[in-house]
């Protein structure tokens, strides 16, 4: 399968994901992964998808298997993403120098939120990143001035709004300077939006909540990224105009492909005659 909405702007290679990229010719799509192996981060980056996610939030990515799945997703010539755990900024610079091309932080439900993010994984003016892109340097190919003036741009910063908090301040976050886009996890959003009592993408008020991100990331001049859970929900999240779509994770491709193995073997036709015919 060919590459859908990939990385070309700019002719960068799998060490960056610069925002412009989802700029045009999208959706990007993005496979989310769980499972920390870099035999799965180039797999599913060498199956058409235009970047890959290592969650270290749900997911079981550690420093160690970010460092490698970085690699293994390069060797595809995709960008890694990691999503952090809660509050995890200090993984998200310490995998930007892995090579990591950008980091999606959960939970971001204020400006406060934002802002703590962007300091941690951007360079100054904007934040107050740390100085050592050990592996970082060599994946985008920058010599170390090269690197400290384009890092910034070249890495993404997404901010998860997935509570009713984060949705009452939404402009704010959006605004943040060196946050460089919005991602919507609608799964935690319905649990927020219901109080606890549904867990549904597709609940009335998630679904009514999705054109407010839209507009919040128009406003800013921002990317509004989104994960589906499902093929059915990835299409609707493309007629909608998202151009970021994260699907996955990478135990449901599993289970389905396994699933439609075993149930191809009963509808597969005869091969040669029958046996005794
Ligand atoms: C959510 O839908 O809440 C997510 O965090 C997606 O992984
Ligand atoms: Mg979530």
């Amino acid at each position: 399968m060919s590459q859908r909405g990939g990385l070309t702007a700019g002719g960068v290679g799998p060490g960056a994901f610069p925002a412009t990229a989802l700029e045009h010719g999208g959706p990007h799509f993005n496979g989310w992964l769980c499972v920390p192996s870099p035999l799965v981060a180039e797999t599913v980056a060498r199956a058409g998808f235009g970047s890959v996610t290592l969650d270290a939030q749900h997911g079981f990515a550690t420093f160690t298997s970010i460092v490698d799945c970085v690699a293994a997703a390069a060797l595809a010539g995709k960008p890694a993403l990691v999503r952090l755990p809660l509050g995890g900024f200090g993984l998200g610079a310490r995998a930007l120098d892995a090579g990591a091309a950008g980091l999606i932080a959960p939970m971001i439900d204020t400006a406060a939120d934002a802002r703590a993010f962007s300091d941690a994984v951007k360079f100054p003016p904007l934040g107050r990143r740390s100085w050592g892109p050990n592996r970082a340097l060599g994946l985008l190919g920058l010599d170390r001035p090269s690197y400290l003036a384009r890092a910034n741009e070249l890495t993404l910063a997404l901010a998860m709004i997935e509570t009713e908090l984060a949705l009452s301040n939404v402009d704010a976050i959006a605004q943040t300077d060196g946050v460089d886009g919005l991602l919507i996890g609608p799964n935690d959003l319905s649990v927020s939006l219901t109080g606890g009592v549904a867990v549904d993408p597709g609940h009335p008020r998630v679904i009514a909540a999705l054109g407010r991100v839209l507009d919040a990331g128009r406003r800013a001049g921002k990317p509004v990224a989104i994960f589906a859970n499902s093929p059915a929900y990835a299409s609707d999240y493309m007629r909608r105009g998202f151009p970021m779509i994260a699907l996955g994770p990478d135990l449901g491709f599993l289970a389905a492909g396994a699933e439609r193995t075993l149930s191809d073997v009963f509808d597969a036709p005869a091969i040669g005659a029958s046996p005794g015919g």
